[in-house]
């Protein structure tokens, strides 16, 4: 199977990630992030996740990829725990504010959808259509870090091991892990320990790399 990805989507890394805890190959390849064609031949629009299945097929909506692969490859489903409300809540409230943090860091990062100026020009233009100019968002940092930090504050008491945030694997990894990743990317931010725990661990076990050592 053919998963196509940006290494910053976190709707990919949903995807990615059942491949890891299942430990089913998958061949990754990243699009770059102007490439209108490719998408639009295999799905008929620009979007990623999209996953070729061996049947030649192709599968979109992260969570679709993720149902997939949890009920039909590496043995029985492994996302059976029980999903909680005040996670769902809380990634809600991180999204008021880390798109502003991260967009203008990727385009640093040396990501492969990144590798070229005219797929940076193209992200540049149309994000910044949506929340305003990059140099802008960068010099919020200060006031974005602490309304983040509130919310991973709030967020700790809620991780209750390192291998599964309720306990035990739900839905709720695929969803939270994937958000607070992308914030890796923010050097200024510093994690509460259990929640650092739960990246590094969750990192290892989904084969899902994170920003730290490239953080800006
Ligand atoms: N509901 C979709 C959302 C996927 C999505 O929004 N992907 C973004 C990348 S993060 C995308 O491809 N946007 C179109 C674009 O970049 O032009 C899913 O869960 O797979």
């Amino acid at each position: 199977m053919k998963l196509y990805i940006y290494e910053h989507c976190p709707f990919c890394a949903r995807a990615r990630m059942i491949f890891g805890l299942k430990k089913v190959p998958v061949e990754l390849h990243v699009l770059l992030s102007d490439d209108f064609k490719t998408p639009e031949r295999m799905i008929g629009e620009k979007m990623v996740p999209i996953l070729q299945k061996d049947d030649g097929s192709y599968l979109l909506e992260s969570l679709d990829i993720v149902d997939y692969i949890d009920h039909n490859y590496g043995g029985k489903p492994i996302l059976t725990g029980v999903r909680s409300p005040e996670i769902a809540e809380l990634i809600k409230q991180f999204q008021q504010y880390d798109y502003r943090l991260e967009c203008p860091r990727y385009i640093k990062m040396g990501f492969a959808e990144f590798a070229t100026q005219s797929a940076i020009n193209d992200f540049v233009a149309s994000k910044s259509n949506k929340m305003g100019a990059f140099a802008d968002c960068m010099a919020q940092t200060d006031t974005l870090v602490s309304a983040v930090s509130n919310i991973l504050d709030r967020l700790e008491p809620f991780i209750i091991s390192p291998d599964a945030c309720n306990g035990s694997l739900s839905l709720d990894d695929i969803c939270l892990f994937p958000v607070l990743r992308n914030l890796t990317c923010v050097k200024e931010l510093n994690f509460p320990d259990k929640i650092r725990s739960y990246l590094q661990s969750m990192s290892k076990l989904s084969q899902v790399d994170l920003f730290f050592e490239r953080a800006i």
